[in-house]
């Protein structure tokens, strides 16, 4: 059977990028991208989708007979503390929407990301395993948690193959974060390639699991060809890559730039983050598909800032022009 891939939620920071190499993967024909809004410049497929609108969901995956969706429509950790209740009802709708339509439709393989945000106090705050309590204290976090455990329910129930990963927080070059808690360690590169300093919403020691960008793209991509059988886990996997403070990014960025400057100014992001796990047990997900990350601290300093300052030397100084 031919894939043909719909991705929704295809132009923020992890969809820019894994569309890009599900393209490469599948053949361009066979990825239709969607979003809420067009992407200016994209190669492709291209369709507007509200994930909330479960007719649209549905014309698409018939118009193109698609046979998998990676669902990463979401508003993040600290956006979703805005508004609370509308960010569960677009959260949980869009899931809810995506997982009615892959069961009436037969999707082959469906993707839901969570997040490290499903852990709350109860769990052990270094090398939080993968069963660990789930008592998450943001909207985003309940949401994900909840989303777990219905990609779970419709396996065990229609026997629809969803799978999951608990992303760190993503650090890449070719896209922006949005509204999350570990969005900072993005923007730092930026600062330090344009000579400012950087202001950080965390604390000097608020230690959290991260992951580059090519290893969260790898990891999702090895999860989804993994065979049937040797996925055990149906709610969620964790996956580690590194776990680093803002100090310690910071100390890294100094071997390169030696005047780089970060000032301190924690907000309610800090409280999130001071809940969080500081680094991921991913046992479970290296022993049933293998998973094994590549990108330590300096690797991926070196690689952000070699690749911002080839953009920002071709490119505006606007960082929405960043997007791929
Ligand atoms: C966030 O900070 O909200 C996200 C996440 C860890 O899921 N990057």
């Amino acid at each position: 059977m031919e894939t043909i891939v719909l991705v929704i939620g295809a132009n923020g920071q992890l969809g820019s990028v894994l569309t890009e190499s599900l393209k490469q993967k599948f053949g361009s024909s066979n990825v239709i991208a969607s979003d809420l809004r067009p992407r200016e410049g994209y190669e492709g497929s291209f369709e507007i989708i509200d994930a909330t609108d479960i007719n649209r969901i549905e014309e698409v995956v018939v118009r193109y007979n698609v046979t998998q969706i990676y669902h990463l429509a979401a508003i993040l950790s600290a956006k979703g503390e805005e508004t609370p209740l509308r960010t569960w009802d677009i959260n949980m709708k869009t899931l809810f929407n995506v997982l009615e339509v892959s069961r009436q439709h037969n999707i082959d393989r469906v993707f839901f990301p969570s997040s490290i945000a499903v852990f709350g106090e109860g769990a052990p705050l270094e090398h939080t395993p993968n069963n660990a309590c789930l008592d998450p204290a943001t909207v985003y976090g309940i949401s994900k948690a909840a989303g777990e455990n219905w990609a779970q329910y419709y396996f065990l129930r229609y026997g629809l193959d969803v799978r999951s990963i608990r992303y760190p927080g993503v650090i890449g070059y070719q896209s922006l974060p949005g509204g999350g808690t570990t969005d900072y360690a993005v923007d730092i590169y930026h600062k330090a390639v344009l000579g400012e300093e950087f202001s950080c919403f965390l604390e000097e020691d608020a230690t959290l699991p991260m992951i580059f960008m090519q290893d969260a793209i790898r990891a999702t991509l090895e999860l989804m060809d993994a065979p049937k059988e040797d996925i055990n886990i149906r709610t969620s996997y964790n996956i580690a890559g590194i776990s680093f403070s803002p100090a310690e990014v910071a100390a890294e960025i100094r071997t390169l730039y030696p005047n780089f400057k970060i000032k301190y100014d924690p907000d309610f992001r800090q409280e999130i983050a001071a809940r969080w796990p500081k680094s991921i047990d991913d046992s479970a997900a290296s022993k049933d598909w293998g998973w094994k990350p590549e990108f330590d601290l300096e690797s991926i300093t070196n690689t952000m800032i070699q690749k911002l300052k080839e953009k920002y030397k071709t490119g505006s100084k606007n960082q929405a022009t960043l997007m791929l």
